[in-house]
């Protein structure tokens, strides 16, 4: 089996035309206006609105930021009901507001937070469900809905996955209170560090505004205790440039992943979690799970096996969140409120998937896959 000569990373930033940054650059240069709101931020700010379908947006220096002050615009108290699988970001955001996460298990073919245990957990504490778009996939935002109606609660969204999604011809951000989406060098569009909250209730904005700069109102206004969490004029700049050629990228992507399907679907003990329904997606992760036993071989030694091939894959999202040292306690994190989580977060591999793979890349990969699989040897 042939190895890579190069390494093959399991992403790769989306960057553009280098010329077309200089140009924008001159911009900032020219006006002297470089963060604190200045015009290439509100540019991007009305670009991201008509390209996302939403009319209330916030920009912020990441996603993370994003969420933790979105969650503290909301005012949330007590225990919040979220997945334990997914980035440490998500539950990171809740620690900072000091909230409690209340870990519900995932649905075995999304991988997203099942709904059908929700209610269940649902206690007088508890103040909002909040959900990831895993991988792109989205969550089955309407039963969530109707159990956050049913119970007074805020529904918020980690949409660091889905940019650009649309559900039922629906753009994603419409869903829920608040959905956040994040611009980090990783994702489909990136400001190369970066992030937004979209929301429902208009007010939100001007709270929002104030907890990203220190919560000063004016110079001589101090309204309430913020942070600093401005997306700054040179990382705008840079995202105008990366939107124009998402769509590019998005195309690229696709038959991408169409390929990685020819190849791997074939073989057994693959499943494909990402499904990606055209033009609705955003492509931002190719995703496999392995069942051991049919494969001949663990996620992890597959994980370990393609290194020597030189190729990088990713064992998103291990550990889970209710792992982590200081949630091992709580009676949700409990490996046995769990099952499903734990068993996919052993399965899961997240493949080399950005538009610069070339189809002889991507089969090369496949090819590597299938020789290391069971009904090859
Ligand atoms: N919620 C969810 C569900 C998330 O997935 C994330 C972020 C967040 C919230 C938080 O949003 P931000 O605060 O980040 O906006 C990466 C990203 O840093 C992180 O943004 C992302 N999720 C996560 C899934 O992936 P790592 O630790 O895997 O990154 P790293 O440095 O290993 O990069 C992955 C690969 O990308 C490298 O192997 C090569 C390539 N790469 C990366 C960078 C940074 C490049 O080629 N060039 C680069 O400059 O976390």
């Amino acid at each position: 089996m042939k190895s890579f000569n190069s390494p093959i990373m399991v992403t790769r930033p989306l960057l553009p035309d280098l010329d077309s940054i200089n140009n924008q650059l001159e911009d900032v240069w020219e006006n002297k206006w470089v963060t604190n709101n200045g015009p290439k931020n509100k540019e991007l700010m009305e670009e991201l609105k008509n390209y996302l379908s939403v009319k209330n947006i916030s920009l912020f220096n990441n996603g993370t930021l994003a969420l933790i002050l979105g969650i503290k615009a909301l005012g949330l108290e007590g225990e919040v009901i979220t997945t334990p699988f997914t980035f440490p970001a998500t539950v990171e955001a809740l620690d900072w507001n000091g909230l409690t996460p209340v870990f519900c298990d995932i649905d075995e073919s999304t991988l997203n937070i099942d709904t059908k245990k929700i209610e269940s957990l649902i206690t007088d504490r508890t103040s909002a469900i909040l959900g990831v778009h895993v991988f792109g996939n989205p969550c089955n935002v309407n039963e969530i809905q109707q159990i956050a109606d049913k119970y007074n609660l805020k529904v918020i969204y980690d949409g660091a996955h889905v940019f650009g999604t649309k559900l039922n011809g629906i753009p994603i951000g419409e869903y829920g209170d608040m959905t956040m989406f994040s611009f980090h060098a990783t994702k489909l569009f990136n400001t190369i560090e970066g992030g937004a909250l979209v929301f429902r209730d208009e007010s939100l904005n001007k709270r929002l505004n104030l907890l990203k700069n220190f919560g000063i109102d004016n110079p001589e206004t101090v309204e309430l205790s913020g942070l600093n969490a401005k997306l700054n004029d040179v990382q705008a700049a840079m995202g105008l440039e990366v939107l124009k050629v998402v769509p590019e990228e998005k195309y690229r992507r696709n038959q991408i992943k169409q390929l990685y399907e020819t190849h791997l679907e074939k073989i057994s003990g693959i499943r494909i979690i990402t499904i990606h329904k055209e033009e609705e997606s955003s492509y931002q992760y190719f995703v496999i799970e392995i069942d051991d036993k049919k494969f001949g071989m663990s996620r992890d030694s597959l994980h370990e096996r393609l290194k020597e091939f030189n190729v990088f894959t990713r064992k998103y999202f291990y550990p889970l969140c209710s792992d982590f040292k200081w949630y091992k306690k709580l009676p949700t994190a409990q490996k046995e409120n769990l099952p499903t989580a734990y068993q996919k977060v052993e399965q899961v591999l997240a493949m080399p998937f950005y538009g610069e793979l070339s189809d002889q890349e991507v089969i090369q990969i496949c090819d590597i896959i299938k020789n290391l699989s069971k009904g090859s040897r």
